[in-house]
């Protein structure tokens, strides 16, 4: 399987084919599956796919059975030009692109071959803008634009061309157990990926990539590919999986910005006191990474562990890129006790005196930053999620728990709220909106 296609939005959300008749659709997805049995029977991209088509036009897996599909003679009527009041229509271009985007994404000699075979089968008056169609999507400077019937498939696979050719921020987080990674990866993704609170989990890497816009499917490759992963599945690891690492690719929910190709790189905590493979892994990872961004996150109710000082000197030593160590759940300060500046502050000069030259310290609320995201995305909160809510509602007003103050005034300027709306504000104070931004502009 092509890697990048973990990163590739379905384009079934505005498909035309919604809108057609079931005995159509049936027909439709016989043609494309005789393609995928024929040219990607052994990629799990093109089988699941397949299933996801099948799944969304249909509604069901259940109404659909495959039986020798014959190109000679059923093809037809996939291609007739149908009529519909005031215009002719057809889905004979749509059936190049779908059969591409599944079969041979990114691969065109593959692409050449399903090219040859289904446009033997067109009338000659179509052979030219078949090829057209065919060539534009290896080749953005084609246009199609004249084809109304591909322009929301083209439209998604420009976003999708597009996205994978820039070059991806690799992000590796690392923190000691109970930190608040998980929550933390999970506010900036915008959806429950990991699972927190967890420390009996495998040993591996956890890949979590964006993609372009939303289409709805959560994908995960941990030994088997899934394309609509549903909670549980995102939340069990594998016991197949031999390999150590696990990809998640899902649309990464954002207040304000662009979606831009992120990658996150998940490392085990490294403190686990019933696993040293965890530490061995994340140490390995952090020495063999390429990453544009090392995030420390520290606990900042427990700050100066021994365990902490024990990591932050093997980064010192093997890590030689960008880090921004990053000081988590500060909405548990108490007021009377400490000041959030001055413990800013004093991890500045722990930092320093350890070796890190003028090191970056940033504050967040990663579970406030979550809570906020949850309720602006329209996600149900349970009881005890919606006492934590308020309770952060309450707490994060207050102007020593503003977050986003502590901020550099560089990273300030271009964050936009354009909601005075109780969760935006909440997001806003968590400091996670000025963390993305830090993360976004990398590059
Ligand atoms: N109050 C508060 N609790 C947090 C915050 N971040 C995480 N937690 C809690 O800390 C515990 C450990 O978090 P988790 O994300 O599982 O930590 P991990 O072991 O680093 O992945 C969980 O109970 C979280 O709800 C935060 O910013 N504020
Ligand atoms: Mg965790």
């Amino acid at each position: 399987m092509n890697p990048i296609m973990l990163e590739t939005s379905q384009m079934l959300k505005g498909h035309p084919l919604l809108s057609e008749k079931e005995n159509y659709k049936l027909k439709y997805i016989s043609a494309l599956e005789y393609f995928v049995q024929k040219y990607s029977a052994d990629d799990p991209w093109a089988m699941q796919t397949l299933r996801l088509y099948i799944k969304k036009l249909l509604g069901s897996e259940n109404n659909y059975e495959y039986s020798n599909f014959s190109l000679q003679h059923d093809i037809k009527s996939v291609l007739a030009t149908k009529f519909r009041p005031f215009k002719f229509f057809s889905y004979r271009y749509c059936l190049i692109v779908d059969c591409i985007f599944i079969c041979a994404y990114g691969d065109k000699e593959k692409g050449e071959q399903i090219f040859a075979e289904l446009s033997s089968i067109y009338h000659k008056r179509y052979q030219k803008k078949i090829r057209q169609v065919f060539d534009s999507l290896y080749d953005s400077s084609i246009s199609t634009d004249e084809i109304d019937q591909i322009q929301y498939l083209k439209t998604c696979w420009k976003e999708n061309r597009a996205f994978v050719e820039s070059k991806p921020i690799k992000v590796l987080v690392t923190a000691n157990m109970s930190a608040g990674k998980s929550t933390l990866l999970n506010a900036l993704i915008g959806k429950k990926v990991n699972k927190t609170q967890n420390d009996a989990c495998t040993a591996k890497i956890h890949n979590i990539v964006n993609k372009p816009y939303e289409d709805g499917f959560c994908y995960e490759l941990d030994n088997l590919l899934v394309l609509d992963a549903d909670y549980n599945t995102l939340m069990e690891d594998s016991s197949d999986n031999h390999s150590s690492e696990i990809t998640v690719g899902t649309f990464f929910r954002t207040v304000g910005r662009t979606s831009k190709r992120v990658w996150f790189i998940d490392t085990p905590g490294v403190n686990s006191s019933q696993d040293i493979e965890h530490r061995l892994l994340a140490e390995k990872t952090i020495c063999n990474t390429d990453s544009d961004l090392l995030i420390y996150l520290l606990n900042g109710e427990n700050i100066g562990t021994e365990d902490d000082r024990k990591h932050l000197l093997f980064i010192l030593e093997h890590y030689h890129g960008n880090i921004l160590f990053v000081v988590n759940k500060l909405d548990r300060f108490r007021k009377k006790e400490d000041s959030i500046e001055e413990t800013l502050n004093a991890v500045v000069s722990d930092l320093t005196d350890i070796g890190f030259e003028a090191p970056n310290v940033v504050p967040v609320s990663s579970y406030a930053a979550y809570l906020a995201k949850m309720n602006i995305f329209a996600e149900s909160l349970n009881e005890d999620e919606q006492d934590e809510y308020d309770r952060m509602l309450r707490k994060l007003k207050k102007p020593e728990y503003q977050l986003d103050a502590y901020y550099p005034d560089t990273v300030k300027t271009d964050i936009r709220i354009d909601s005075d709306d109780e969760s935006h504000q909440l997001l806003l104070h968590s400091g996670l909106l000025h963390l993305e931004n830090m993360i976004y502009n990398m590059r």
